[in-house]
This record gives structure tokens, C-alpha cells and sequence, in this order.
């Protein structure tokens, strides 16, 4: 009976071990295969597994480090970006780099006559211009011109295909001793293209007043980007305004102008002043002065009286212009200035004065505008009624 229970729990232990343990005995069969005692297989598959974390731990210190190194690569490229963009909005040092570029240099010689009042201008040689075309040539001309006439260009042959032009030409042009001093001799070099526009390749600006004249100057100087034409000098105008508001009376005198810019061939003009009134943005008024010939400093000292009554004075535009008289052609405008309550800067300065002291003469000087630009502001600007100062109010 006893020996009956126990072969009965050995059948059951066996059962048991055959359903879990399968996999033991397999692990048995393989390592008992082994020729090798136990301790020493379960040491080497100790140090198999250390190798194997070993190699797996090594992997990923190398992926972190990879991934570090990019994020720090990234950061720098940023930081250079960023750089880049402040840089750019303090100084453009794309522009700055295009100014820097080495366009090659000029020489020339400069002499100047006391007795006949010109300057004799030669542009002997380039060298080492820049390339503006594909080929890694340019087909340089040379202009010259003087600031106290930019009207009167002159310019040399053009030279096919070389950095290093002899040119060798002279240009005389007319200056008088008294405009030595803001005169400027500016040469520019450009390269010929027959079907596009030509380049600039660089100019050489010489003021004549920073030079000893009393000797022929003749030097190397190297380009530089040029291309900014000066405003062109127009002259400087002078006249007094004065409003008496009881007679509602305007006097404008017209005093007198200087370096005017000269507008015929003889290097003179034969300037004379219109002096026009604008009410509501509409032409109003207009008187002129007499012409002076062949000067471009005339003395005018004449008066015009306008009726403008106080309520008018406010909506009024005072515009000035000097015109050359031409006998055959057409007059020209050399230049404007426009006062009133929309005017600006000087002019709104000027009339102000004139308002803020009735029945006094404010006389001041003015630089002539050209004509299109004051005409654009005359017919942009809407009405702005200037308040009328106490003084006036009094009177
Ligand atoms: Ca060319
Ligand atoms: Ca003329
Ligand atoms: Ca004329």
C-alpha cells in the first residue's frame, strides 16, 4: 500500500519534470557534449557575456558622442549664422567686401593753367583693372568730368580687351581761380560691353583744391567703387520776405545768387528769377526779374509786392526759380525752392521767421532744388495750415 503511494508521487514527479524541465536537460546534452569540466564552461560564458556588455556598453558611449559632436557642429553653424545677421545689420560686409575688391589703379596728370583759368586733365594708363567680362578681360574707356560742370563729359577711346590700357588722351576744361577750392576732377573707368549696359569698374575723384596747382601733377591712384554721383550743384539763391498783415502785403526781394550752375556752352549762364505764388495748390501769382548776362553770381536786389490777405497767407506756397535765358532755344530751369506752411527744412525756417516778425525784412540764402523734385513735393504735399503766431494775431 505504502509502496504503492510512493511509485505513485515518482510517476507524478517524473510527469512534472518532464513538462518544465525539457529545456535543462537540452542546455544538459549541449554542455555535457563539451569537452571540458563544468566550472570551466559556466568561467568562459562568464567572460563571453562581460565581452558581449563590454561591446554593447562601447557602442553606445559612441553613439553619444557622435550625437554630441553634431549638436556642437550645429550650435557652431548657428553661432555663424547669427553672427551673419548682426554683422550684416551694424556694416553689410558683403558690400564692405565688394568695396574692398581690388579694381585696379590710374594714372593720370593734372595741369593748370592761372592765365587762361582751365585745367588740362590726362588720363595717361590703367593697370591691374578688374575683369568684368567672362573671357577674364574688360574693354576699358575712361571718363573725366569736373564738378563744377558735370554737364561737360568727356571720354577716351575704348581699349579691346585688356586690364592694362595706355590711353594717353587730355581733356581741357574751363576753371575759374574761384572755384578751385570745391572743384573736382572725377575720372571713371568702365568696361564696353556692345550689348548690355557698361560697367563701372571703378572711379579716381581729385579736389583740386587739395593739390599745388602752381606745378603738373601727374600720379598712380587706385580706384575705388565710385558710383555715386554727387548731388548736382545747382547754386544757392538769396532773398528777403516780409509781410505786413495790416495792407495784407507779401514783399519778396530777390537779392542775389552764386554758383549758379552754368548752363551754356560758354561756361556761363544768363540767369533771371521767377517768383511765383501758388493759393490752394493752384498757380496764383508770377513776376521775374530782369536777366543778367553771362554770370553765374548775378546781383538782382528787385522787389515784388504780392496782395495776400491774412487768411491766404496760410494756404500760399512761395516758389522760386532760376531759369537761364537762352536766345535761340528754349529757357532752361537751373533751379527751385518753394516756401510755405508745406514747405521743410530752410524754406519752412525762412517763412516762419517771416510770420513770427511782421513788417520786417528777413533776408536768408537757400540751396536751388531741382526743378522735378520740388514740383514731385509741390503736388504730393495736402494742405497744412501753419499756426498763425501771436505777433501776427497783434497786428
Ligand atoms: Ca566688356
Ligand atoms: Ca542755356
Ligand atoms: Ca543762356
Amino acid at each position: 500500500m505504502v509502496k504503492k503511494n510512493t511509485t505513485a508521487t515518482t510517476v507524478s514527479s517524473t510527469a512534472f519534470f518532464r513538462t518544465t524541465a525539457v529545456p535543462i536537460s537540452w542546455i544538459e546534452t549541449i554542455l555535457n557534449k563539451i569537452p571540458l569540466p563544468r566550472w570551466a564552461i559556466y568561467a568562459l560564458a562568464g567572460v563571453a557575456l562581460f565581452l558581449i556588455l563590454l561591446i554593447i556598453i562601447c557602442c553606445c558611449c559612441c553613439c553619444c558622442k557622435r550625437k554630441k559632436n553634431q549638436k556642437k557642429k550645429e550650435k557652431i553653424n548657428l553661432g555663424n549664422l547669427k553672427g551673419k545677421v548682426t554683422t550684416s545689420l551694424v556694416q553689410p560686409d558683403i558690400e564692405k567686401l565688394a568695396q574692398n575688391e581690388y579694381r585696379g589703379r590710374l594714372q593720370y596728370s593734372i595741369e593748370y593753367s592761372y592765365q587762361k583759368e582751365e585745367v588740362t586733365v590726362a588720363v595717361k594708363q590703367a593697370a591691374a583693372l578688374k575683369a568684368m567680362d567672362s573671357g577674364g578681360t574688360s574693354d576699358p574707356y575712361a571718363t573725366v568730368y569736373l564738378t563744377n560742370d558735370s554737364r561737360r563729359k568727356s571720354e577716351t577711346k575704348v581699349h579691346r580687351k585688356t586690364l592694362s590700357p595706355v590711353f594717353n588722351e587730355a581733356f581741357i576744361f574751363k576753371v575759374l581761380k574761384t572755384e578751385i577750392p570745391d572743384t573736382a576732377v572725377v575720372i571713371h573707368v568702365y568696361d564696353f560691353n556692345r550689348f548690355s549696359k557698361h560697367d563701372m569698374i571703378g572711379e579716381v575723384r581729385l579736389p583740386l583744391g587739395e593739390m599745388d596747382l602752381h606745378h603738373i601733377i601727374e600720379d598712380w591712384k587706385e580706384l575705388t567703387p565710385g558710383g555715386k554721383t554727387e548731388q548736382e550743384r545747382l547754386g544757392e539763391i538769396c532773398f528777403s520776405l516780409r509781410y505786413v498783415p495790416g495792407s495784407s502785403k507779401l514783399t519778396v526781394v530777390i537779392l542775389e545768387a552764386k554758383k549758379l550752375k552754368k548752363m551754356d556752352s560758354d561756361g556761363f549762364s544768363d540767369p533771371y528769377v521767377k517768383v511765383g505764388l501758388a493759393l490752394n495748390k493752384k498757380k496764383w501769382k508770377r513776376k521775374k526779374t530782369s536777366v543778367k548776362k553771362n554770370t553765374i553770381n548775378p546781383y538782382f536786389n528787385e522787389a515784388f509786392t504780392f496782395d495776400v490777405t491774412l487768411e491766404q497767407i496760410q494756404n500760399v506756397d512761395l516758389i522760386i526759380s532760376v531759369w537761364d535765358h537762352d536766345k535761340v532755344n528754349k529757357n532752361e530751369q537751373i533751379g527751385k525752392v518753394f516756401l510755405g506752411s508745406r514747405a521743410s527744412g530752410n524754406g519752412l525756417r525762412h517763412w516762419s521767421d517771416m510770420l513770427a516778425h511782421p513788417r520786417r525784412p528777413m533776408a536768408q540764402w537757400h540751396n536751388l532744388q531741382p526743378a522735378e523734385e520740388v514740383d514731385k513735393i509741390l503736388s504730393l504735399k495736402s494742405n497744412f495750415k501753419l499756426p498763425i503766431p501771436e505777433a501776427l494775431q497783434r497786428s
